[in-house]
């Protein structure tokens, strides 16, 4: 199908996440790659997606896998060249696929030319105005500014040395250090991200993934966060200001644009706001994200989730897993199936067997409620979480900042397993001079594309039907659903016209309801008992 012809294609369109640096190295340098990508696009035209979320693709020092950007204008010559991702876009639509870029709006990296300006013209530098330049407290001006805890663990002040070799300023980074916060006061802020909005755009981008959306504007008296009392950092009320005037760019557009929000908020209603009509047009469900593999939970999570959006007629999204979280295969295998950044440990017992027979159901369930659905590179293949890492090859900031308690996030962003029986599993060439710049465990020779190809067994498989089905299927897609009655434990909707999914979370084998054929099940069912953890699409 062209990608013109679904005019609102963000409410229904499986979206697939490639993670730039693990997708495919074509230079053979271990690192992945924009001509690795073009090679690999028929891999997922085949896959049957409608659209790629690219992880950010600018130059950057990769201080946090190039969330620190230090242009965004332009890409990382480790990825490629401007000129290689306008091909790949071109390429991209000819096979009617669409591209979603990321825009990281909330930081820079220390590198950029406005911090670095900052800091050589010292304290008067204009530049400062850009960022959060501060003053330390205590009568040597030695102690932060506040006592905030960063979204990846630690302080958010670091303190600057002047031009002339004494103590400086501090500036905030809600992330590392390399991450100076951007001061979203400021109008040339606004005015430089709504001209880099554009230069995307311009480029025929499709669509944009908005980094940490919600943390854009500060409390400028900087108060300490207090339970209770309005966050200093968080949702602030004037963020959608911004995004008004985003969405008013994106619809200057004669194509559809998308502004596709990541936010984090645990109150749905504060997590809709973002999906008013005049702004941004979908967001990830991390709701559905962080939930137990329960049914009673995630049928809570399912209803909440459509019934918040539908106050504003927005579509609602189902996302298993991205490159931040744990490994679904490997969270539904553990005691703990729920997601959160707080208590996410390695080395907790899983049973990946049971967690992959598990994500399979899931991805039966994700991928038949309405709206729109995303897959992470890798979950199609079934990969877990790398868990055993030699701590010196770790990478993710994330695991100094927390004292190395948090393992971090390298473990779901392993190199993809694409052929043959030891690594780079064709990841690299053959003739690759370095090895991948994260090892691949040697038990993912089950797991690579060519392994699973033609497998009706294979997790692979499992996804290519199920992405085929609901592409026939008038059914599937954006739309409502209702609920069928079902023993605890199952959880059971149809979809008009014609159509049911049933997902039997209990222990013991549940009937299927009456049903003209089985369209896909997520693992053999014989006669009309479902057995647990399995997930059934049927013709009603
Ligand atoms: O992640 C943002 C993110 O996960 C936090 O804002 C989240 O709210 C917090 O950790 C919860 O406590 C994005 C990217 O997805 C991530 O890879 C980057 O490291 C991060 O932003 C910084 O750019
Ligand atoms: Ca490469």
């Amino acid at each position: 199908m062209s990608t013109s012809e679904r005019p609102r294609w963000w409410r229904d369109a499986v979206i697939y996440q490639v993670y730039p640096r693990s997708f495919a190295d074509a230079n053979g340098d271990g690192i992945g790659d924009i001509a690795g990508i073009r090679k690999r696009l028929g891999y997922l035209s085949e896959l049957g997606v409608d659209a790629i979320w690219f992880g950010p693709w600018y130059p950057s020092p990769m201080a946090d896998a190039g969330y620190d950007v230090a242009d965004f204008r332009a890409i990382e010559p480790v990825f490629g060249s401007l000129a290689e991702v306008e091909e790949l876009i071109t390429e991209a639509h000819g096979q009617g696929l669409r591209i979603i870029a990321d825009l990281v709006p909330n930081h820079c990296s220390d590198q950029h030319p406005w911090f670095q300006a900052a800091l050589a013209g010292g304290p008067d530098a204009p530049e400062r105005d850009l960022f959060w330049f501060r003053p330390g407290r205590g009568p040597d001006g030695d102690q932060p500014p506040t006592d905030w805890i960063g979204e990846f663990g630690g302080g958010t002040w670091t303190r600057t040395t002047n031009p002339d070799g004494t103590a400086g300023d501090w500036y905030l980074h809600l992330f590392a250090a390399q991450q100076p916060d951007f001061n979203w006061d400021h109008p040339r802020v606004r005015a430089e991200f709504e001209d880099i909005l554009r230069f995307w755009l311009d480029r025929g981008v499709d669509g944009i993934r908005i980094d940490s959306a919600a943390l854009l504007l500060k409390d400028a008296t900087l108060p300490e966060v207090v339970a209770g009392a309005a966050h200093p950092f968080h949702d602030l009320d004037g963020v959608h200001d911004i995004y008004r005037s985003w969405r008013r760019i994106a619809d200057g557009y004669p194509e559809p644009r998308a502004l596709i929000g990541e936010v984090w908020l645990p109150d749905r209603q504060r997590f809709t706001n973002y999906l008013r009509p005049d702004e941004l047009h979908t967001a990830f469900n991390f709701d559905f994200l962080s939930c137990a593999w329960d049914a009673a939970a995630l049928r809570e999570s399912i209803d909440g989730t459509l019934a918040e959006h539908a106050t504003i007629d927005a579509p609602a999204t189902w996302v298993l897993s991205n490159h931040d979280v744990t490994r679904v295969v490997t969270r539904y295998g553990r005691a703990d199936t729920t997601f959160s950044f707080a208590s996410k440990r390695e080395g907790t017992y899983t049973d990946l067997e049971l967690g992959t027979v598990r994500a399979r159901a899931a991805a039966l369930l994700s991928l038949s409620l309405p709206g729109a659905a995303y897959v992470y590179q890798g979950e199609e293949l079934g990969l877990w979480e790398v868990e055993d890492i030699p701590p010196a090859l770790r990478q993710d900031p994330m695991f100094p900042r927390s004292g190395f308690v948090d393992p971090g996030r390298d473990g779901c962003r392993v190199p993809l397993p694409w052929t043959g029986d030891a690594a780079p599993f064709g990841f690299s060439p053959d003739d690759a001079t370095t090895v991948p710049w994260l090892p691949q465990p040697a038990a993912w020779k089950d797991q690579t594309v060519q392994a699973q190809t033609s497998d009706p067994h294979s997790m692979l498989e499992l996804y290519r039907q199920a992405i085929r089905l609901r592409r026939e299927l008038p059914a599937l897609g954006n739309g409502t659903l209702h609920w069928l009655p079902a023993p605890d434990g199952v959880l059971a909707f149809a979809r008009d016209p014609g159509f049911a999914c049933v997902v039997n979370l209990s222990d013991t084998p549940v009937p299927i309801p009456p049903h003209q054929d089985k369209l896909l099940a997520s693992r053999p069912v014989d006669g009309d008992l479902l057995p647990p953890d399995t997930a059934v699409w049927l013709r009603m």
